[in-house]
C-alpha cells in the first residue's frame, strides 16, 4: 500500500506544479496559498528539495515591506475569474515593483519557518550540493521569516495580550470553523454584495459543502473594510468587525519561533530572541485562551473579551508547543480522545475539525465536521512533543489507511471517510509523503 500511496502522491504534486510554484488544486485554486506552500515543502523535501525552496520563494517574493505573506499570490497568468475574490477585488497597493503578480492582505498561519527547517535538515540526504544549496536557501530566507514573525508579533498584536489577532476568518485557514461563530454574528451580512460580485467557488463545487452565502457577504465586507482602510493595522480592535486570537494561529506562530532558533543556529544569527518570543506567545496561549472550567483552549473574540463557545479542532493545537504546561497538554489529549473528536482508538479514523456531538456538526460543510489532514498532521506533530507516541502512530496510520482507501482529497467524510473537496489536493499528497517517510 505505501509504495501505491507514495507515488500517487508524487504524482499530484508534479501535476499540480505552476513554473514557479504550487497550486493547492488546479480547479478549485488556480493561484498559490500561503501556509499550503508550508505543508507542500514539508512534502516536495522527499521528492523535490528544489521546487520546495522554490515555491517558498515565490511565496516570500511577495511578502509587503510592512513583513506581511500575503495569505494568496495570484498567478499573472490564470485569468482574473478563475478565482473570486481575485487581483481586482483586493486593489492592494503596489509594492516593491511588484505590481504584476498581486497579492491578497491578508495572511495565513506562519508555519513556513517550520516547513523551512524541515526541508533543510533532510536535504543531506540528497547529495552535498542539495545541502549546499539549502544552506543559501536558509539563508536567504531567515530575515524574510524574521520580519513575518515581528509583522504579527508587532501590528497584529491588536488585544494587547502578546498574541496575534487575525482580522478575517481565511487568515486562520479554517474558515468556516464554528470557532468563529459568535464573533462573526456581530459583522454585518450584506447579501447585495452578492449580487454585485459572483462566487466561483460554488460553480466548481458542491454548495453545501462549502461556506454559506451569509458567511460569503461577511467576508467580502471584511476584505472591503481592511482594503478601506489600506490594510493598516493600527486600532484594529475599534474600527474592524472581526479582531480574533486563534490558539491554532498563535500556537504555529510559537512553533515558527521554535523552528527559527534551529535556523539562527545555522545561518548564525542569535537564537536566543527566538526562544524568548516562543515562550512569551507559550505563555500568553496558556493564560489568555484556555478555559479552566471546560479544560478546552478556543479562539478568544478581542473585542468583546470573551472565549468561543465552540470546541473547534484548532483548540488542540497548543498541544505543538513543548513549554505547554503538563495539565493543559494532558487536557487536550483528553479532549482528542473524548467523543467529540474520538482519536482513531474509537473511530478509526483521524479527528474531525469539530466536536461530533454538537448540534450543528455537519459533516459535509468545509471545516465544520469533516477531517482535514493538515491538522491532524500537526496534531500527531504535537503528540510526538508530548511524548504520546503511541497515540501518534495511531493517527498516522489511520491518516495514511484513510488517504489510500479514499484518495488525495482535499477534506474527508468524518463518518464514511469518503473523500470530498477537491480531488489531487496538494498539501493532503504532501503530507502523506511525510507520513509514509
Ligand atoms: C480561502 C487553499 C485554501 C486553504 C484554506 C482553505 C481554503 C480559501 C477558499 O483553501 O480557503 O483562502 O477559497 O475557501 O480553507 O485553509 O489554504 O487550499
Amino acid at each position: 500500500m505505501s509504495a501505491d500511496l507514495w507515488n500517487s502522491a508524487a504524482h499530484v504534486l508534479e501535476a499540480n506544479w505552476s513554473h514557479d510554484h504550487m497550486v493547492p488544486s488546479r480547479r478549485l485554486y488556480p493561484h498559490q496559498w500561503s501556509w499550503d506552500a508550508a505543508f507542500i515543502a514539508i512534502g516536495l523535501a522527499y521528492t523535490n528539495p528544489t521546487r520546495a525552496w522554490r515555491d517558498l520563494r515565490s511565496l516570500f517574493e511577495a511578502q509587503w515591506p510592512d513583513g506581511r505573506v500575503p495569505h494568496i499570490v495570484f498567478d499573472p497568468g490564470t485569468p482574473e475569474n478563475d478565482y473570486f475574490p481575485g487581483p481586482t477585488f483586493w486593489d492592494v497597493p503596489a509594492y516593491g515593483g511588484r505590481a504584476a503578480r498581486g497579492s491578497t492582505g491578508l495572511v495565513q498561519p506562519p508555519l513556513h519557518a517550520v516547513a523551512a527547517w524541515e526541508v533543510y535538515r533532510r536535504a543531506a540526504s540528497h547529495g552535498t550540493s542539495c545541502a549546499r544549496a539549502a544552506g543559501d536557501e536558509l539563508a536567504w530566507l531567515y530575515p524574510r521569516l524574521v520580519a513575518q514573525q515581528e509583522y504579527l508579533t508587532g501590528r497584529r498584536d491588536a488585544g494587547g495580550d502578546g498574541l496575534a489577532s487575525i482580522v478575517h476568518p481565511w487568515e486562520s485557514g479554517l474558515d468556516n470553523s464554528p470557532s468563529w461563530d459568535a464573533a462573526m454574528s456581530a459583522v454585518p451580512a450584506d447579501l447585495t454584495l452578492l449580487t454585485r460580485f459572483q462566487r466561483r467557488d460554488i460553480e466548481n463545487a458542491d454548495a453545501a459543502h462549502r461556506p454559506t452565502d451569509v458567511d460569503y457577504a461577511r467576508y467580502l465586507g471584511l476584505v472591503l473594510n481592511y482594503r478601506d482602510g489600506s490594510y493598516a493595522d493600527t486600532d484594529l480592535a475599534w474600527r474592524h468587525d472581526f479582531v480574533v486570537e486563534c490558539p491554532s494561529f498563535n500556537s504555529i506562530l510559537a512553533a515558527a519561533e521554535l523552528a527559527l532558533v534551529q535556523i539562527a543556529g545555522v545561518v548564525g544569527a542569535d537564537p536566543e530572541v527566538h526562544r524568548a518570543r516562543a515562550q512569551k506567545i507559550t505563555e500568553a496561549i496558556s493564560r489568555h485562551l484556555y478555559d479552566p472550567a471546560t479544560r478546552t483552549f478556543r479562539s478568544r473574540d478581542v473585542r468583546t473579551r470573551t472565549l468561543s463557545p465552540a470546541r473547534c479542532v484548532n483548540g488542540l493545537m497548543p498541544l505543538l508547543l513543548p513549554g505547554l504546561p503538563t495539565e493543559q497538554a494532558e487536557a487536550i489529549m483528553a479532549e482528542a480522545a473524548s467523543p467529540r473528536f474520538g482519536l482513531p482508538e474509537q473511530t478509526g479514523l483521524p479527528v474531525p475539525s469539530y466536536d461530533r456531538t454538537a448540534p450543528d456538526f455537519d459533516p459535509l460543510r468545509y471545516w465544520r465536521g469533516p477531517i482535514w489532514i493538515n491538522v491532524n498532521w500537526l496534531l500527531r506533530r504535537g503528540m510526538l512533543v508530548h511524548g504520546y507516541r503511541g497515540e501518534a502512530e495511531d493517527l498516522r496510520t489511520a491518516m495514511v489507511r484513510l488517504v489510500h482507501r479514499s484518495g488525495h482529497f482535499e477534506y474527508f467524510h468524518p463518518v464514511t471517510g469518503e473523500g470530498i473537496g477537491a480531488p489531487a489536493f496538494s498539501w493532503t499528497a504532501a503530507l502523506s509523503l511525510d507520513l509514509l517517510a
